[in-house]
């Protein structure tokens, strides 16, 4: 028998991306519910060769389904989430509102599909931020081979991290600034097209951004609360796919052949690390693919045991939808659902 699943926040960019991967990644499912909030009541989305009419949030029950992969912000989820879980399906939430919970478990398959069991006492599991996901997969064989004391990175996010709106505002803007007087910027605080902002999400009291935060407190939920770690996230004129430039300090030694090699091994990796023209990944080539991209593994001299390294992946994929689906996917290889077979 197969599983019943329902996506919630089916029309956005996150949620279409979750029914594009069921479907691909022929996710054993007997029937696939699209859920949207009343607006967008009976729009129609794609999963797999078919066209799902969205249903009511509000009025849809969840008894009887097994997951609810949820990707419709966090004042959805925390009013969802606990309701979903309540009514016996697995809430597999992609907001940030639970992630911090120690209730809840924050997963990334390939890093700590172990702690995936906690699920039990809410009935809720978090997907992390998409920074945080590329870059955890990222350093896990590296930390496993050297221990990572530090790291420090800087992102180039794209705009998809910020919705579809953003996505409209980087085109308008961009044909604008040749046609005519581009539109004034309204999803970001300045102008995206031509160029980059170092503002992601709202300023915490320390003078660090949300986004830069999330990265910290969830790479120490996910890997080890032992690393230290800090950011400047920067938004970027790029549509799809996140790049991350990483520094790493390690307690042991660990030369750029090793770490290559580990994340030749790791799951989710795939090194292209050339030394030549081209021979690295960049956020173009990464959308669409389901692999976390490292490219130029080197090691830094400046400081002892140190690397640096370029890390990309498809935001809306393994940032959020595919890990989203790998959670539920972990969830049924490990037989934690009970379901009779
Ligand atoms: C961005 N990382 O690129 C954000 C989007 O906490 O799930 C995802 C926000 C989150 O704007």
């Amino acid at each position: 028998m197969g599983y019943k699943v329902a996506v919630v926040g089916a029309t956005g960019n996150v949620g279409r991306e979750m029914l594009n991967i069921l479907a691909e990644r022929e996710f054993p499912a007997d029937e696939v519910f699209a859920l949207a909030s009343r607006r967008s009541v009976g729009v129609e989305v794609s999963f797999g060769d078919k066209r799902l009419k969205c249903q009511d949030l509000e009025t849809f029950d969840f008894k009887g389904v097994d997951f609810a992969l949820l990707s419709a912000g966090s004042t959805v989820s925390k009013e969802w989430a606990p309701k979903i879980g309540a009514a016996g399906c697995l809430a597999i939430d992609n907001s940030s509102y639970w992630r911090m919970d120690p209730d809840v478990p924050l997963i990334v398959p390939e890093v700590n599909a172990d702690a995936i069991e906690g699920f039990r006492k809410k009935n809720i599991i978090a997907n992390p931020n998409c920074s945080t996901a590329q870059l955890v997969v990222a350093l896990k064989p590296l930390h496993d081979l050297a221990k990572i004391k530090r790291a420090v990175v800087a992102t180039y996010q794209s705009v998809s991290g910020a919705g579809k709106d953003a996505m409209d505002e980087l085109w308008t803007q961009t044909r604008g600034i040749f046609v005519t007087d581009p539109p004034a910027p309204e999803q970001f605080t300045k102008q995206i097209a031509f160029n980059v902002i170092p503002h992601i999400d709202v300023f915490m009291e320390d003078g660090a951004t949300k986004e830069e935060w999330k990265l910290t407190v969830e790479t120490k939920k996910i890997l080890d609360k032992s690393i230290k770690l800090t950011a400047t996230a920067v938004r970027v004129p790029v549509f799809v796919g996140h790049g991350e430039a990483v520094n790493l300090e390690f307690e042991k030694p660990i030369t750029a052949e090793e770490a290559r090699e580990a994340l030749r091994e790791a799951p989710g990796c795939l090194v292209v690390d050339k030394r030549e023209d081209g021979g690295y990944v960049t956020p173009v080539e990464c959308v669409g693919e389901f692999a976390t991209f490292i490219s130029r593994i080197r090691e830094d001299q400046t400081i002892d045991n140190g690397l640096s390294l370029w890390v990309v992946s498809d935001n809306l994929r393994k940032g959020a939808a595919l890990n989203t689906v790998q959670i539920a996917e972990t969830v049924i290889n490990r037989n934690l659902l009970n379901k009779a077979a």
